[in-house]
C-alpha cells in the first residue's frame, strides 16, 4: 500500500491520513497495521494522566521541550473520552502544545471519544502503533484519568506519570478510581499552590503502606506553567526505563500487553463473526417482544441462538 510506504519514508502526511483512517475503521484497517507491525516495538511510551484541569497538557508541552532537547523525537496522542473532536486539530487554547506544531520532530494528534471508551482505547493503541513505526523515539499519551475504564489507555504505556495536584483533594479521588497502582511516577502540579506538601506526604504515605516491587515511585513537584520541577520529572522517566530494562521488566509488561491485544483481538473477531452470522439469519426483535412478556428468557434464548451457528474453524 502506498500509503504505509510513504509512511516509513518519513512523510507525515501518510502518517496522518493513515490514523485516520484507522480510527474510522477502514476496511484496509488490518492490513495496514498488519503490514506496520514489524516496524514498531521500537518507541518508549509514557503516559500522562490525571483529573480534569490537573496540568497534564502544560507538563506534555514542557516534557516536549526536554525532550527535544536531548535530540529525540517525540509523537504525542491526547486522548479526550469527553470530546466529541477527533483529527489533527488541536483543541483551541486548553493544550498549549501548538508551539511544538512547526517541529518536525514533533507530531500531536488529538483524540475524543468515538462510542465507546473501549473503541477509544483501541484507538489510541493503534495510533501509538502507527507513531511507533513512524520512528518516534518517544511517544507520550495525555489521557483523563477519572475512571476505571481510562486506566486501560494507560495500559499501553512504559511508564505512566499521575498528575496530582494539592487543591481539590484530588490524591484521595485518583485513589478510588485506582489509578494510584499503576503510577510509576506521581507529580504534584500546581505546586505554587498551598497544600503541595501535604499532599505529597499523603502520596509517600501511601506508598508506604505498599509493601511490594523494587520500583518506589517517585513524588515530583512541579510549576509546569512556569517549567519548575520538568527536568526532575524527565529525569524520573529516564531512570524509571532504566530500571525496567535492567531488571527485564520492560521486556515482561510488553509480553503482557501483547497476551492482553491477542485476547482482545480474539474475541473481537469471535464477536464480529457470530453477530454476523445472527443478523443475517433471524431478527432479534420478536424474541425480545417474547423474552419481555416473560413468555421466554435470555438465557435460554442466548443458548439457542448461539446452536443455530456453525462455526467455521479457519
Ligand atoms: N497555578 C498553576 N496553574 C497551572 C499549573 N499547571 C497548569 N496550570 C493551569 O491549569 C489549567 C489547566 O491546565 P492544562 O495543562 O490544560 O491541564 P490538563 O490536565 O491538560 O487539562 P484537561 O486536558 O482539560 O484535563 C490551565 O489554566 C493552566 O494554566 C501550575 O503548575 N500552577
Ligand atoms: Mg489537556
Amino acid at each position: 500500500m502506498q500509503l504505509v510506504t510513504e509512511l516509513l519514508g518519513g512523510n507525515r502526511r501518510a502518517l496522518a491520513r493513515l490514523i485516520t483512517l484507522v480510527e474510522n475503521g477502514d476496511p484496509l484497517k488490518n492490513e495496514i497495521l498488519q503490514s506496520l507491525y514489524p516496524h514498531t516495538g521500537k518507541a518508549y511510551v509514557i503516559g500522562i494522566t490525571g483529573a480534569p484541569g490537573s496540568g497534564k497538557s502544560s507538563l506534555v508541552d514542557r516534557l516536549l521541550q526536554e525532550m527535544r532537547g536531548a535530540g529525540l523525537t517525540v509523537g504525542v496522542v491526547a486522548v479526550d473520552p469527553n470530546s466529541p473532536f477527533t483529527g489533527g486539530a488541536i483543541l483551541g487554547d486548553r493544550i498549549r502544545m501548538q508551539d511544538h506544531a512547526l517541529d518536525r520532530g514533533v507530531f500531536i494528534r488529538s483524540m475524543g471519544t468515538r462510542g465507546s471508551l473501549g473503541g477509544l482505547s483501541r484507538a489510541t493503541r493503534e495510533t501509538i502503533q502507527l507513531l511507533d513505526a513512524f520512528g518516534k523515539d518517544l511517544i507520550l499519551v495525555e489521557t483523563v484519568g477519572v475512571g476505571q475504564s481510562e486506566v486501560d489507555i494507560v495500559k499501553t504505556a512504559d511508564t505512566t506519570v499521575v498528575v496530582l495536584t494539592p487543591a481539590g483533594g484530588d490524591s484521595v479521588q485518583t485513589l478510588k478510581a485506582g489509578i494510584m497502582e499503576i503510577a510509576d511516577i506521581f507529580v504534584i502540579n500546581k505546586a505554587d499552590l498551598p497544600g503541595t506538601e501535604r499532599a505529597a506526604a499523603e502520596v509517600s504515605a501511601m506508598l508506604d503502606l505498599k509493601s511490594c516491587c523494587d520500583w518506589r515511585p517517585p513524588v515530583v513537584p512541579a510549576v509546569s506553567t512556569r517549567g519548575e520541577g520538568i527536568g526532575a520529572l524527565w529525569q524520573s522517566v529516564q531512570e524509571h526505563r532504566e530500571y525496567l530494562e535492567k531488571s527485564g521488566r520492560l521486556l515482561e509488561i510488553r509480553k503482557e500487553r501483547i497476551s492482553r491485544e491477542l485476547t482482545e483481538q480474539v474475541e473481537h473477531l469471535v464477536k464480529t463473526m457470530v453477530w454476523e452470522k445472527i443478523k443475517v439469519r433471524m431478527t432479534l426483535g420478536s424474541l425480545v417482544e417474547e423474552i419481555a412478556l416473560r413468555r421466554r428468557d435470555p438465557y435460554s434464548a442466548a443458548r439457542e441462538l448461539l446452536a443455530q451457528i456453525e462455526f467455521p474453524v479457519p
